[in-house]
């Protein structure tokens, strides 16, 4: 007889039942779209990064699905902060945990004034600073800013006492891991979410002669499958250089179960779906769960603890 395979992980002390869910933008903006993920086989959601006031985001078109993935210039068009937190907060009342808030203030100044809202309230979930938008006219992606990324995150936990992830955009060379790293393992941080899209691709159509999407002259983040082996490699060296009690959330380029697989061998504590999660919807976690359960169940692994992290190398 087939014994069942199980799915359950953990991140900072709360329990998921599967490890899969949406990533942060695909969606999750509206209360709808959020129930949807709640009563799907995924383990948990997490919202549309949230700023202060609500916004519309960028002109359209914005977003265009790719033979590869996806490329998109949203600008953090989201309900506001209130809506948000409501949301997560009648979660927390109905019991479950397994909802994460993510903020994205387009300044330092408003990433803190909502984590003080956070700290003032009695949301006492997970929470994610989104620190690698790459859409905001005008305004860096502060992940490449070591020194302001540093900046944000000793404000932050100087009154900050709850559980606190980052959500951060890919990183390229072995030094600015190391680099990244050091400032992170100074705190302590819930988890990493690595990785954010790769940010001011550029896909043209070579039959107008033109781009794609209108904001930005056309330049947007890169997601799906274009950049898995960048997010594997961004969740491995993460697991390699940070300190064991921050978790990690692996995200970029997941459409099968294979691709869970391998984000877990890398050493994701949790993984989040997004480009392929835009057409298929609640049902890719039901599917993918199946894939990965029968990998696993093939290679003898019934837990995800068996082969977390343990990637080989040659
Ligand atoms: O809304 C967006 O344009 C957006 C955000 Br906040 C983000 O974090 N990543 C992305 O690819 N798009």
């Amino acid at each position: 007889m087939q014994t069942k395979v199980s799915l359950q992980s953990e991140l900072a002390g709360i329990h998921f039942d599967n490890l899969m869910m949406n990533a942060a933008g695909v969606r999750c903006s509206s209360v709808v779209d959020l129930n949807k993920i709640m009563v799907s086989s995924a383990g948990g959601a997490i919202t549309k990064s949230a700023t202060i006031e609500p916004r519309e985001g960028n002109e359209s078109p914005r977003m265009q699905g790719l033979p590869l993935g996806s490329i998109n210039s949203m600008g953090l068009p989201n309900h506001g902060f209130d809506y948000y937190l409501d949301y997560v907060m009648k979660q927390q009342e109905a019991g479950n945990n397994n909802i994460i808030m993510s903020i994205a203030g387009t300044s330092i100044d408003e990433n803190i004034e909502m984590l003080h809202r956070l700290q003032a309230s009695d949301f006492d979930g997970l929470v994610e600073l989104n620190l690698s938008c790459p859409n905001v006219k005008g305004k860096p992606q502060v992940g490449y800013d070591f020194d302001a990324v540093d900046q944000v995150l000793t404000e932050a936990f100087s009154f900050y006492n709850k559980r606190l992830g980052i959500k951060l955009p890919p990183y390229f060379d072995l030094t600015q891991f190391d680099q990244i790293a050091a400032v992170l393992n100074k705190f302590p941080l819930a988890y990493v979410n690595s990785i954010n899209s790769i940010g001011n691709g550029l896909v043209i159509d070579p039959e107008t002669e033109a781009v794609i999407i209108k904001p930005k002259g056309g330049f947007g983040g890169i997601g799906g499958e274009y950049v898995k082996p960048t997010a594997l490699a961004n969740v491995r060296a993460f697991r390699l250089r940070l300190n064991p009690e921050i978790g990690i959330i692996g995200t970029g380029g997941i459409k099968s179960g294979m691709d869970v697989f391998e984000h877990v061998l890398c050493g994701a504590d949790l993984v989040q779906i997004g480009t392929a999660f835009g057409p298929e919807g609640p049902a890719i976690f039901e599917r993918i769960s199946r894939e990965l359960e029968e990998i696993m169940d093939q290679k003898g692994y019934k837990s995800l603890d068996e082969f977390r992290g343990k990637l080989k190398t040659l």
